[in-house]
Formats: structure tokens, sequence, C-alpha cells
């Protein structure tokens, strides 16, 4: 018997697919995946082939919307960015290049700043400023101040938590599904290890929807990136009127359209500066690209 479901986690391998008639399948893949250079990943939607007495087969996976390498995890329908507004301090760029990284394969991102139970108000007002293009959150883990917020969000999509190591990411996912009992510690103590503590990706079904935590805060594409591309990474330029150049990069050209943004506050004078940075590396890229 034929069944469509959702792979939640790989063990060795096996997989476990929950079904849509709402049962847990332990599968292993059919043998010419391999052949055919695919991997069945976290995420995938797959057709499973019921047989006898509880064994099931992972015939097909269905087209993916899109796909995360680090960690590898498919048809991921939005990023929560986790930033801390205390220790670790906020990592403003790589901030904005985990935004750039889930936009550019339709991922949406949603910048998370945690731990407001131990910041002052300047963080909460930069991160509210610098992000007002973007539906934010700002949550505590601890007090739980915000989760209701955040429950909300992660309602019926698949939701990947990304963000540099003890900003809290599993404190989180802890304080929505208390029965997950994921580990959390300290920034000091996990370096010192050397290791993170979240170890291999699995889905957790919550409001209708699928959580993951992720290991890291990994994910880049350092390849290349077309301006326009980039442009399209930046809601705030959306409002922008238009640049006398095709391919202008908003930064020394002459009647730009995103530049008036700055007075207007269309973009915060901090954003555009590591706009700035970011595309001035991905024009680098390009030029190696064509030498
Ligand atoms: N004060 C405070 N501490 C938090 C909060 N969230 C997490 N922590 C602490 O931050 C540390 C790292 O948390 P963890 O969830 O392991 O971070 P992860 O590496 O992103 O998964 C732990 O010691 C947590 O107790 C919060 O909202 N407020
Ligand atoms: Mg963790
Ligand atoms: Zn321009």
């Amino acid at each position: 018997m034929k069944e469509q479901g959702l792979l939640m986690k790989g063990v060795g391998s096996f997989y476990e697919v929950l079904t849509e008639s709402g049962r847990l399948a332990t599968c292993k893949a059919r043998g010419s995946f391999r052949r055919e250079g695919m991997v069945p990943t976290v995420g995938d939607r797959v057709v499973i082939d019921i047989k006898e007495q509880g064994y099931a087969q992972l015939d097909e996976i269905l087209p993916r919307k899109n796909l995360l390498v680090r960690p590898p995890v498919a048809n991921v329908d939005q990023l929560l960015i986790v930033i801390s507004a205390s220790v670790p301090e906020p990592d403003w760029l790589l901030l904005d290049r985990l935004i750039i990284a889930a936009k550019r394969i339709g991922i949406e991102p949603v910048p998370v700043l945690n731990k407001i139970d131990t910041s002052n108000d300047e963080i909460q007002k930069v991160f509210t400023e610098d992000y007002h293009a973007f539906r934010i959150l700002t949550v505590s883990a601890k007090t739980g101040e915000g989760l209701a917020g955040l429950k909300q969000c992660l309602s019926g999509k698949i939701t990947c938590f990304a963000g540099q190591s003890a900003v809290g990411k599993s404190s989180l996912l802890n304080a929505l599904i208390p029965e997950l009992h994921l580990e959390t510690g300290e920034l000091s103590r996990k370096t010192e290890r050397g290791r993170h503590t979240t170890r291999h990706a699995e889905l957790w079904p919550f409001e209708n929807g699928m959580v993951l935590d992720t290991p890291g805060f990994s994910m880049f594409e350092t390849d290349c990136l077309e301006q326009d591309a980039l442009n399209a990474c930046y809601p705030e330029f959306q409002n922008a009127g238009p640049c006398r150049f095709p391919g202008c990069m908003h930064i020394t050209e002459p009647d730009c359209g995103v530049k008036p943004l700055l007075e207007t506050g269309g973009i915060t004078k901090a954003r555009y500066e590591r706009y700035c940075q970011i595309a001035l590396e991905y024009k680098t890229r390009r030029k190696h690209r064509y030498d």
C-alpha cells in the first residue's frame, strides 16, 4: 500500500516517515536512490510503500521546494534566525548574511531577538529599527515573554532555527515543547567541549507544523550572487526609486534610487553600511569568477 508522508528523521540507513494518515513508519530507502545521486533528507515529502509486518520502503522523493545544505533539510518554509540580546553579543553582519542565505532560496527569514530579560533597551531599539522591514520577534526563553507570538509564527510551517551557538535556540524549543529535553548550555562549556550539543537533524511536530533545531550557525552560500538577486534580499529596497545605471550597487553611483532611503528612514545607516560590505564582497567574487 502506497502512502505519502514527511521524512522526520534519519537514523543510520533507516528513515522515519510521518504518513498522511498519521502513522509513523520506519523505512529503508530503495536501493536505486544512491545510483541516482538522491539522498533522502529530513523535510522531504516522500511516497512510501507499506509492505507486510510493519516493513516499509521509501520509494519516491517528491520535488523539493528548496534544500538547505548545512544542516541538510528540505522544504523549509521559514528560518528563525536567533540572536542574543546580551551574551553572546549580537552579530548583526551574521544576521544579515543568514537573511540573504534564506531569501535567495525562497525561505522566509524571521529575525528573533532572544534573552530580552537580560538586555538594555538600546539593543532592542537597534534591532527593531534595523529590521523594521521584516517580521521580527523579541522573546525570552527564560521568562516566557514573547513566546505566544513565537508559537503563532511557527503554526503550520516547517521552521528551522538557526543562529550562533548559545543564543538560546534549544532553550526556546524546550520552552515551547517541554518534552523535547534538548541539551542547553553556556557558550564557554560548549567551546571547551569543542562541539555543539545538538547532534542530528530531526523534525518535531508542533502546532500543525514542524520545527527543527540546528547544531550551529553555518549554512553559508559562499558562491556568487548577481546584484539583482542581492537587491531582492533587501525588502527595504523594494520601495526605492529607479537607479540610473543598470546593475547599480547603490554605493558610489550617481542618481541612485536606494540612497535616498537613508534620508527617509527606509533603511537604517547600520543596515546600509553592512549591505555595502556584503555587496562589495559579492562584487569581488563575481570578478574572480569572470577572470
Ligand atoms: N537569561 C537568559 N538566558 C537564556 C535565555 N535563553 C537561553 N539562555 C541561556 O543561554 C545559554 C545557551 O542556550 P542554548 O539554548 O543552549 O543555546 P543554543 O546553542 O542556541 O541552542 C544557556 O545557558 C541558557 O540557559 C533567555 O531568554 N534568557
Ligand atoms: Mg542548541
Ligand atoms: Zn542604486
